[in-house]
């Protein structure tokens, strides 16, 4: 990490979120590796922080294949959810705020008793109060949506928005539920949420270790998203998007136009 500018670059990532405008990668260029990456993330929420945001909970990145193929990337990864992140189930989000934005269907955990940093988690129904059908929306500050490892680490897991569903309790299984994601009423992308590492109860253990390595713990009554269930779709102005998750029911979002 010695010789990393890593105010400078959560600098220039900040600057390029807020004023919508994509930048080159910077790993290469600067010698990032995945650690100093996850220390630009700590000061890119840090910034949001001291003006005024609240941290909410995490996400996790790429434990699906369907994402991997589709990044290029093969390693999960997790980033940080604020307040201002969050729109209402049913919102509007004004594409002109964002650079190139894609939208994914997720699975939503409300996080209850978490264990102490390197107990295991033990039973799941503890862990995690309520589930939902959620969206992630995703916009890379990076041109063309491309990046590196640790550029996307550095780069907050491209998170930008999420809109949560409504709360059910934790079903008896969460491995093998349907997934769609619907655009202006037509399927988008269809999966499962066998996707997420297999069952998407396992995003929570991995966030929990991957979070933990870096001094992060998780909090009651945080959201936790467990990642992608299928490749994600551009969001168009005037796009109506919903995410459909069996047993779950749905998640809806809205694009001006
Ligand atoms: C990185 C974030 C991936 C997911 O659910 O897999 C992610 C990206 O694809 O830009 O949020
Ligand atoms: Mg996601």
């Amino acid at each position: 990490m010695i010789g990393v500018d890593v105010a400078g670059i959560a600098e220039r990532l900040g600057v390029a979120a807020d004023s919508a405008t994509a930048i080159p990668q910077l790993a290469a260029e600067t010698g990032l590796d995945v650690d100093a990456a996850y220390a630009v993330q700590t000061a890119l929420l840090q910034r949001r922080l001291d003006r005024g945001e609240r941290l909410v909970g995490l996400k996790m990145g790429l434990t699906s294949k369907a994402k991997m193929a589709q990044m290029g990337v093969d390693e999960v990864i997790w980033g940080r959810l604020t307040d201002v992140m969050r729109v209402p189930d049913g919102g509007t989000v004004d594409v002109a705020d964002f650079i190139h934005p894609r939208v994914e269907p997720e699975v939503a955990f409300l996080l209850d008793r978490l264990p102490d940093p390197g107990e295991p988690v033990g039973a799941f129904a503890d862990a995690v109060r309520a589930v939902a059908p959620a969206i992630e929306l995703i916009d890379s500050r990076y041109a063309n949506f491309s990046f590196s490892l640790p550029d996307v680490v550095a780069d907050n897991t491209s998170a930008a928005a999420f809109v949560v569903g409504p709360w059910s309790p934790v079903p008896d299984g969460l491995d093998n539920l349907g997934v769609l994601l619907e655009i202006d009423g037509r399927v988008a992308q269809v999966g499962s949420t066998a996707a997420i590492l297999g069952d998407p109860r396992r995003a929570l253990d991995e966030g929990i270790r991957l979070a933990g390595r870096h001094g992060v713990r998780m909090h009651s009554g945080w959201v936790f998203l467990a990642g992608a269930a299928t490749a994600a779709v551009p969001l168009r102005p005037g796009a109506q998007v919903r995410a459909v998750v069996e047993k779950l029911g749905t998640a809806s979002l809205r694009a001006s136009s």
